[in-house]
């Protein structure tokens, strides 16, 4: 029930020098006050007091409480928190005291659930607060916060107010069936309707960015053995992390670690240089490496500039064809072996060619430009453009789109407006999905299910 007053701890478990026991509900400051002892006999809001913490009559720690008083609060709830010494057993105890005077224990994310709820936070900020938590890589915490800071949300209410108004000015005009909508009518809802198709569409756009941004890109390292395939993995990730050595057919098992690179999160995969081979250990690891090349969205093809192409490196190139692929031109320090014709050809069938060596540790910043480019991550500036990120905002702006463009053909041929106002209306509430004005509890309990116990 939303009434209750829940606790939780809402700092991590472990061992620190502080910890936050938070309570919210209506109860928050009674509870509080039966836990804490201070000399001021008045608790005001957004200001803190020192004092005791007992436990059944027991002073077991001192610490602070702040009071947030409704609705200026996280969850828009009463809520007072209450600072207390880190350590793991003191902490559970001085929650299992607030939980004795009358609070329940929180669930998982149910404090940003009542965020959201009360109208303190939209369901994208709320998504992006838990991927805030879960950040590993600075693109990943840029793109969240500016998510959770509502960046996203005011560009898709900006969209809605559009949509808001062409659909009252297709009512206006459906209250006379047998009149067409008027030249000058149709004139204004054509250009605002070709401003929300724009936007739409570039919001549709962003979330290559933003899904390589926020879940990272399947990548594979794939080339003939000795090719450097392991040097480039390690450079990438800046750790020798995978065995390098002279003798082709050095790595057999596949080896997966993620790494940010121009901002784009690849969740990486060292594979087994590709030949013949009649080594049973290595036959395997040749047929995984064939599995990643398959499974992976984006390749990674090493080919070594020293020694002239073969039949492994035209398999290499052949996997390549018509998938997202980078050519990588290794050992640029060496002679070049490898002919002109089969350049041309990588160049023809991969996005684009870096040339590296890996073992001099050159050409990265000619790499992530690669890769940065191909993401679309040198137009977009994570921290204020509107990015999507997530499949559930993904489909719902492509079904608003062309809900849209159904609107668009409709005003077009000159339809009546009932048609044009059924296709907005669709888009509208297609949109609002984004936000979750129209999102089941379903949804909304899947979102905060991914949270920890105290967020
Ligand atoms: N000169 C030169 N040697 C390199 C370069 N990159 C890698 N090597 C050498 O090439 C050999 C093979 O490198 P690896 O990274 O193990 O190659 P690999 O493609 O992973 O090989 P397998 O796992 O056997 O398929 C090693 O002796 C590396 O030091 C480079 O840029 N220049
Ligand atoms: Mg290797």
């Amino acid at each position: 029930m939303l009434n209750e007053t829940i606790a939780a701890i809402s700092t991590a478990h472990g061992k620190g020098g502080v910890a936050i026991i938070r309570i919210s509900g209506e109860n928050a400051l009674e509870v509080a006050k039966k836990v804490f002892c201070t000399k001021s006999s008045l608790i005001e809001p957004r200001k803190c007091y020192y004092g005791e913490i007992l436990r059944d009559g027991d002073i077991i720690d001192t610490g602070i409480l702040t009071y947030y008083k409704a609705p200026a609060s996280f969850t828009g709830e009463d809520v007072c928190e209450i600072a207390c010494h880190g350590g793991i057993y003191v902490t559970q105890a001085v929650l299992e005291s607030v939980l004795s005077k009358g609070a329940k224990m929180a669930g998982a994310g149910e404090f940003t659930k009542r965020a959201y709820i009360n109208g303190k936070l939209t369901l994208s900020s709320a998504e992006a607060i838990g991927n805030i938590i879960d950040a590993k890589t600075d693109s990943q915490l840029r793109l969240s916060s500016s998510v959770a800071r509502g960046v996203l949300s005011q560009r898709v209410a900006d969209i809605r107010e559009k949509m808001i108004s062409l659909i009252s000015q297709a009512y206006a005009t459906v209250d006379y069936p047998d009149e067409d909508i008027e030249e000058a009518t149709r004139e204004q809802m054509q250009n605002t309707l070709d401003y929300v198709l724009r936007e739409l569409e570039a919001l549709k756009r962003s979330y290559r960015a933003g899904k390589a941004v926020s879940e990272g890109v399947k990548t594979a390292v794939i080339g003939k053995p000795n090719a450097g395939k392991s040097s480039l993995y390690n450079m990438l990730l800046g750790e020798e992390l995978a065995i390098v050595t002279d003798i082709a057919g050095t790595t057999r098992d596949v080896i997966e670690h993620t790494a940010s690179v121009g901002g784009v999160t690849l969740n990486l995969a060292d594979t087994a240089g590709i030949r013949q081979s009649l080594d049973t250990v290595e036959k395997i690891g040749i047929e995984r490496a064939k599995e990643k090349i398959e499974s992976s969205e984006l390749l990674l093809c090493v080919f070594d500039q020293g020694t002239p192409e073969n039949d492994e490196d035209r398999f290499i190139l052949e996997s390549a064809k018509g998938r997202c692929a980078i050519a990588i031109i290794n050992k640029i320090d060496t002679p070049p072996a490898i002919s002109e014709k089969f350049l041309e050809q990588i160049q023809s069938v991969c996005q684009k060619t870096v040339y590296i060596s890996a073992k001099n540790q050159s050409g990265y910043k000619e790499l992530e430009s690669a890769i940065k480019e191909l993401y679309d991550l040198g137009e977009l500036d994570l921290s204020n453009d509107a990015i999507i990120s997530n499949a559930r905002q993904f489909s719902s702006v492509t079904l608003a789109l062309d809900d849209a463009k159904e609107a668009d053909e409709a005003l077009k041929f000159g339809q009546t407006p009932d048609i044009v106002l059924f296709a907005l209306e669709k888009a509208l509430s297609n949109l609002d999905m984004i936000d979750a004005r129209g999102a089941g509890e379903e949804i909304v309990s899947a979102i905060f299910s991914r949270f920890c116990v105290g967020k």
